[in-house]
């Protein structure tokens, strides 16, 4: 199974999400845009996890999850992959405050570690993918998104609280998610 680790996002944050989605869609290039429902922070790519790790991984996870208090995290901003040239994803920003940093690596060293893979060594950035471009977009396109997002604000901050291991199952139309387990973070109800 193709799993991940990612953050959920409160719905009045994945309906403005949606709506900006739409507007965008509808005089933008092409592009897969991911479904609202599907939208999510990642924290770790974990990519093909044997079935009979999963026991080990979810234990894993609650603990480390337990071990971090709740913290604040907000959506804001646009921007691309890469973020000079062809484009291949679009994303909105989720500053991330002193707290998403120390967690997310948490999440990343100890899940890679439970299933065996090696931590990820590329740099964080916590974004929400907005859409893929599997024919890049004309700068210029990129451009007019990002500053339509500029400075404004999707819903209101929130508090994370839980974490959750997400299964990826690949499709012709854009990858299915699917939330497995969910962990509550330290102290959160
Ligand atoms: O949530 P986003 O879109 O940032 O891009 C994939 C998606 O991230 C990423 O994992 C999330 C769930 O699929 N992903 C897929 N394959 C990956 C890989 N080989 C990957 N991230 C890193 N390495």
């Amino acid at each position: 199974m193709r799993l991940f680790v990612a953050l959920d996002l409160p719905e009045p944050v994945r309906e403005a999400v949606a709506a900006f989605a739409r507007t965008e869609a509808a005089r933008s290039p092409r592009a897969r845009w991911v479904r609202p429902e599907g939208m999510h922070l990642t924290l770790a790519f974990l990519g093909e996890v044997a079935p009979a790790r999963l026991p080990f991984l979810i234990a894993t996870l609650a603990e480390v999850c337990a071990r971090h208090p709740p913290f604040p995290l907000r959506v804001e901003g646009a921007g691309a992959f890469p973020p000079r040239g062809p484009s291949r994803a679009l994303w909105l920003g989720c500053p991330a405050g002193a707290a998403l940093a120390p967690f997310q690596r948490a999440v990343a060293e100890q899940a890679a570690a439970a299933v065996g893979l090696t931590p990820e060594a590329r740099p964080f950035h916590p974004h929400l993918t907005l859409a893929r471009t599997p024919e890049p977009w004309r700068r210029d396109a990129v451009e007019r998104l990002v500053a339509a997002a500029a400075g404004r604000s999707f819903g209101e901050p929130f508090e994370v609280t839980e974490g959750v291991l997400m299964e990826s199952e690949l499709a012709p139309g854009g990858s299915r998610y699917r939330a497995l387990e969910r962990f509550a973070l330290g102290g959160a109800a």
